[in-house]
């Protein structure tokens, strides 16, 4: 097997990268010290998460020099995402950290005013030139997760004999790729783009720069910008045999009225697989029953992660038991970063926190809004980045007849309730729902945003598995109280609804699971329905 050299300077989560690389036919070997770099023929440099954090983890690890001398030598470099960032002169995240200058230009914040931030999800690397550079198709689309990129200015890097494609993000024109001789680096996640991210790595491995554009490209596909994107949402449990199995509840509910066993959809794995090859952007494990267990015991769920990352290359979302946690053997509490720490090395790109963000919040508030920097959100976010961490959202509906009968943020809505209520606050739940707890949604929201939370994942127990449609009143009033992305859950029941979502509120996200899990629907009929009311999607690719 031909072998590709990738720099291990603890910079994140890096198994999805290895996983399809493999998948290519290649062997990775490690780097995992100054000394050997000069051994790589071939060098990857990935990185996720803070500049500041990865660039001064290499420096000091004495990176710099060895890896200036193997780009200055021609040997063939490829930098993905913070190996983008590396190769740049520094970034406003960390303006005192220096890159390695290899190009000339600094990355800046994306704006907040008009669009979420982080920017998450699928969105073009554009060419102007009429070749392919390293496999990179004006028709397909890559995805991406950062906050910070290099503004592209048209001329800037070409008059030093760069070629670049770029991206889109609501005003902000920005550098998606970027290459020259014996240099790539993509702001992208190539492992993650699914086939169009194959492409490039293989371009990479076998040494194709650039290369004749095919005959024909799918025009309704080439247009720039960030495209909707479709969640596949796995519930998994143990059902009463002892299975690990994708279940799905109405209203959290997941037992069958009939016979009172947990509802079977089918098996996780198998499933994620079916999603991805229907055209799913991503797709969440959710550990339903995690709060009864820890998941240092749940190796199942780790084998689930393990399985599904060999096949699948989009983003892989796990939830359920993310909080310090006792190991039943030891005695010796788990931090909630190294439980986090064995999903991510069994697969997961992002984690999401349930009910330790709610305990989290409620202590954020009762200590007037300190930050202690110790909390699941916080210590995760610090070392993985925050696009690493979404807070997993279960609220419920409460009727008020006035704003001023409760203390909380209430919204006047259109479904008054039982008692004629026209007013309603949705109050947080813990342990999948059963508890509710004296904390609004958007005291939730704001205070993960201040710890650090990088998306979030909004249910809304009154809606799940109604197939009536998404909340749109209650994702309007998060969309309003935060500014990292929100993903719209619970209630989607065919593609209208999805339709709707992002016509009706400026989610950034739309994720189902019962119309999917049933056979109602495919997330390709919801893409197709998304792209005939001319909304951007982004098309499979084998
Ligand atoms: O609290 O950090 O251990 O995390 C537990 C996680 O498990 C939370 O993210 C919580 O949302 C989830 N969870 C716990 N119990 C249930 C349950 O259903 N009994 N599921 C549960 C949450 C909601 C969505 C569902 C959407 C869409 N399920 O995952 O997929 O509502 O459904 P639909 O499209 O069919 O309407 P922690």
């Amino acid at each position: 097997m031909p072998v590709v050299h990738l720099l291990d300077y603890a910079a994140g989560n890096i198994r999805s990268l290895v996983n399809a690389i493999e998948k290519l036919g290649w062997q990775v070997e490690w780097i995992t010290s100054p000394q050997d770099v000069e051994k790589a023929e071939k060098l990857i440099l990935p990185g996720v998460g803070h500049f500041g954090h990865c660039l001064s983890q290499f420096a000091n690890a004495g990176y710099v020099e060895p890896v200036r001398k193997h780009i200055q030598s021609g040997k063939p470099f490829m930098g993905i995402c913070v190996g983008l960032q590396a190769i740049f002169e520094g970034s406003a995240e960390s303006p005192n950290v220096p890159g390695l200058g290899i190009v000339k230009g600094r990355l800046e914040r994306f704006r907040n005013g008009d669009k979420s931030v982080p920017h998450i999800g699928w969105n073009s690397a554009n060419a102007s030139s009429s070749e392919s550079i390293y496999g990179l198709r004006p028709d397909s689309k890559y995805y991406y997760v950062h906050s910070y990129a290099v503004p592209y200015r048209e001329g800037q890097f070409e008059k030093d004999g760069w070629k670049v494609a770029t991206a889109r993000y609501g005003s902000e024109e920005f550098v998606g790729a970027i290459a020259k001789d014996n240099v790539l680096a993509t702001q992208f996640h190539p492992e993650k783009s699914g086939a169009a991210g194959q492409r490039v790595l293989k371009a990479f491995l076998e040494g194709r720069g650039s290369e004749a554009l095919p005959a024909v490209l799918d025009q309704s596909s080439i247009k720039d910008g960030l495209t909707r994107r479709i969640i596949a949402c796995l519930d998994v449990r143990t059902n009463d045999q002892g299975d690990l199995v994708v279940t799905k509840g109405d209203q959290y509910d997941v037992r069958e009225k009939s016979d009172n066993a947990v509802r079977n959809l089918g098996k996780p794995v198998q499933r994620a697989q079916q999603y991805y090859e229907q055209g799913a952007d991503e797709v969440t494990f959710l550990n339903i029953t995690s709060f009864r267990d820890t998941p240092l015991k749940d190796l199942p769920m780790l084998e689930v992660l393990r399985q599904a990352s060999a096949t699948v290359f989009v983003p892989l979302t796990i939830g359920g038991g993310i909080r310090d946690t006792q190991d039943p053997e030891t005695g010796r509490t788990a931090p909630a970063l190294e439980v986090a720490t064995l999903y991510f090395k069994s697969g997961a790109d992002k984690v999401s926190i349930g009910s330790d963000a709610v305990t989290a919040a409620e202590q954020y508030f009762a200590s007037n809004k300190t930050l202690t920097g110790k909390t699941a959100i916080e210590t995760i976010s610090e070392a993985y980045g925050a696009q690493a961490v979404v807070v997993s959202v279960d609220p419920k509906r409460v009727y008020v007849s006035s704003p001023e009968a409760t203390t909380h943020h209430t919204i006047e809505t259109a479904f008054p309730g039982p008692n004629g209520d026209k007013y309603c606050w949705y109050a947080c739940t813990i342990k999948g729902g059963r508890e509710t707890r004296d904390l609004d949604v958007v005291q939730l929201l704001t205070a993960v945003e201040a710890m650090g939370a990088g998306e979030i994942l909004l249910n809304c127990i009154d809606k799940d598995g109604t197939n009536s449609g998404f909340d749109l009143e209650l994702i309007r009033m998060a969309k309003a109280s935060v500014k990292i992305p929100v993903i719209a859950s619970s209630g989607a029941g065919n593609p209208d609804h999805f339709a709707e979502v992002f016509e009706k509120t400026n989610v950034d996200a739309a994720l189902g699971a019962g119309m999917f899990h049933r056979g109602e629907w495919t997330v390709k009929q919801v893409k197709d329905e998304l792209r005939k009311t001319g909304l951007l999607v982004r098309k499979f690719e084998e």
